[in-house]
């Protein structure tokens, strides 16, 4: 069975739900799905991965008979029930759920009027009735409502067309199995990612492998010999172009051990950042290629890429901010910021266990934390809900909590554990917890989870809203983005920089490999406004605590020292900053 994603869950309980309205059921049951929908849309965890822990009873809001529709789902790869809803309704129509302003009367409504029985043509269909001005003419639509259907099919296309980018950590997967291909073979000295994965893009295009040796000629051969590649789209002596079974473009370039240097400089790029390079090397007259510098007609080659950038009178550039600010006549000055890095970090401050979403219980992550050297962990579960539960209940909830980590600190002296919640800033702008219970936490993560959909203005006076209370701590994955799936939330930046500075809080960099959020060009400009950032890993298990690195390097992407990031403080110094 394939695993099945939260996304295509989430498609087939919203057709399920359009069939139910289509057909009159029973508005509960219409409810119940949609509380489902909006529990899973929030969800930081896959359903699928629940599903195998045999833990979907605790999504919220996803009863027995859902839980039920979901096994059979995963197991058999279809839920009968949700097949039976959609039953004597034209195919067709649930593809039209995809559009803006479309919901289930109107798709019904269209695929009846232009007879649109299958999936398959159903887009096409309605963009020739669209173009044809047929559906202004139905009753309840007009030319706005016709154009609206036609723009949004036309931006369907366009996202379907464009190719997508990988996320970082996949790019490292697939360039990590090639380089240690490569180096199966004693011509290959050195091998290293170069082009956005070196730069630590939290996107990449194609993978760029740089390699050393004294026989490129056998490296090339070797590399085209690489199992997973569909086809070989050029071959130099020194340089090939392959395309992998998964349709990945890879450049691999061979250089000399002596030139090595002015490779990897040369093809790490970014381009904005060679371009301002070769003008800087052009008022020294001299000029720059991938071979090593000139001047006049001599070639001087460098091994390393210190050796180049210092023969231009310049500090060695991280490849983290080589993407043309002022990162060269910063280096010219040798007064480039000193980026954080991994070995700064002192804790975690956003962690889940079982007590939400997580798979790891508080003690193993608390454990694994002592591994990684942690002086502090900071547990932020989604807080339990207030309104499913009542404020007496959760009250308890949090005694028991606070009781469970007041007992590992007085056992053990490696650590110190902070009890914290990551709360939900609601479509409101209220938050789920009322401060009565926030101000017993150490700290606060308030995050958007549901309704991202919302107008600019409105969106940016909810977070704001949130940073003004005087519990919140940490603004989570500010930004709302996921990579490839969702984007980002329309927020008016400056603003909500502003109040963030002004109520003293702090932005998280959150490290889950789609979200990486904050992301990077606007932690550069808030902490350009003296914000401070906190790296958050967002594990919801034992291992996930490692993508504390991807917000290591979004934060070297932003141009981070450590002392814009709160969680390489001690636990001394963070104290007098949390509650
Ligand atoms: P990507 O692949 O879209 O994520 O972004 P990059 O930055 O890896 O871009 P890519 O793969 O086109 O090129 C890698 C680097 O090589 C780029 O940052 C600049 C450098 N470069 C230098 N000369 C050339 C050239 O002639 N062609 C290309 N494509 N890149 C060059
Ligand atoms: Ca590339
Ligand atoms: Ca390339
Ligand atoms: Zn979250």
């Amino acid at each position: 069975m394939p695993r099945f994603s939260n996304k295509e869950v989430l498609v087939m309980l919203k057709e399920a739900v359009a069939a139910m309205e289509i057909k009159g059921d029973n508005k509960f049951g219409i409810r119940a799905y949609q509380n489902a929908i909006s529990s899973i849309e929030g969800l930081t965890m896959s359903v699928y991965d629940l599903w195998e822990n045999d833990r979907l009873g605790e999504i919220s809001g996803v009863g027995a008979a859902l839980v039920q529709h979901l096994s059979e789902l995963f197991k058999t790869g279809k839920a009968t029930e949700w097949e039976n809803k959609k039953k004597d309704l034209p195919d067709g129509m649930f593809a039209l759920l995809v559009l803006r302003g479309v919901g289930a009367k109107t798709a019904f409504k269209l695929s009846k009027e232009f007879n649109i029985l299958s999936r398959i043509d159903a887009l096409e269909k309605i963009k020739e009735a669209a173009k044809k001005g047929l559906i202004q003419k139905l009753p309840g639509f007009g030319p706005k409502s016709e154009k609206d259907i036609l723009d949004s099919v036309d931006q369907l296309k366009k996202s379907k067309q464009e190719k997508q980018r990988m996320l970082l950590s996949q790019a490292e997967d697939i360039s990590s199995r090639i380089i240690s291909y490569l180096k199966q073979i004693p011509e290959v000295n050195e091998a290293i990612s170069l082009g956005s994965l070196r730069r630590r893009a939290a996107t990449v295009g194609d993978l760029d492998i740089a390699v050393s040796s004294k026989n490129p000629e056998k490296v090339i051969e070797h590399f085209i010999t690489y199992p997973e590649i569909k086809n070989v789209e050029s071959k130099g002596d020194r340089m090939s172009t392959v395309i992998l079974t998964n349709d990945t473009q890879i450049d691999v370039l061979v250089s000399d051990i002596d030139s090595y240097g002015s490779l990897l400089q040369h093809f790490t790029g970014s381009k904005q950042h060679n371009i301002r390079l070769r003008q800087h090397a052009l008022d020294l007259g001299l000029s720059l290629s991938q071979y090593g510098i000139k001047q006049g007609n001599k070639l001087k080659k460098f091994e390393d890429e210190k050796k180049f950038y210092g023969f231009m009178g310049l500090s060695f550039v991280p490849p983290e901010l080589r993407e043309g600010k002022d990162e060269i006549e910063l280096a010219a000055l040798n007064a480039l910021p000193e980026l954080v890095k991994v070995s700064d970090i002192k804790g975690d401050l956003h962690v889940h266990t079982t007590a939400s979403d997580g798979v790891n219980t508080l003690n193993e992550m608390v454990e694994a934390a002592i591994e990684l050297g942690y002086e502090f962990i900071g547990i932020a579960d989604h807080a339990p809900s207030v309104i499913n539960r009542g404020i007496k209940e959760v009250e308890q909830i949090m005694q028991k909590r606070r009781e469970e980590i007041e007992k590992i600190n007085s056992s053990q002296k490696k650590i110190k554990v902070l009890f914290g919640y990551e709360v939900n800033i609601l479509k409101d702008a209220t938050l789920a917890m009322p401060d009565e219970l926030l101000k017993k936490l150490d700290y606060v993560i308030a995050s958007i989870h549901t309704s991202f959909d919302m107008p600019r203005e409105e969106v940016t006076k909810r977070t704001i809203a949130a940073l003004e209370n005087p519990y919140v701590t940490i603004l989570g994955h500010p930004s709302g983005r996921t990579i490839n799936q969702r984007e980002a939330l329309d927020l008016d930046w400056t603003k909500v920089f502003e109040a963030a500075l002004k109520n003293k809080k702090i932005l998280e960099i959150n490290g889950q490999p789609s979200r990486l959020d904050l992301p990077d060009h606007l932690v550069y400009d808030a902490i350009k406004m003296g914000i401070p950032m906190m790296i958050g890993s967002d594990a919801h298990s034992v291992t996930d605590l490692l993508y504390m690195k991807s917000g290591i390097d979004v934060a070297r992407r932003g141009w981070c020292t450590k002392k814009e990031v709160l969680n390489t403080l001690t636990y001394k110094e963070l104290q007098n900053i949390l509650h």
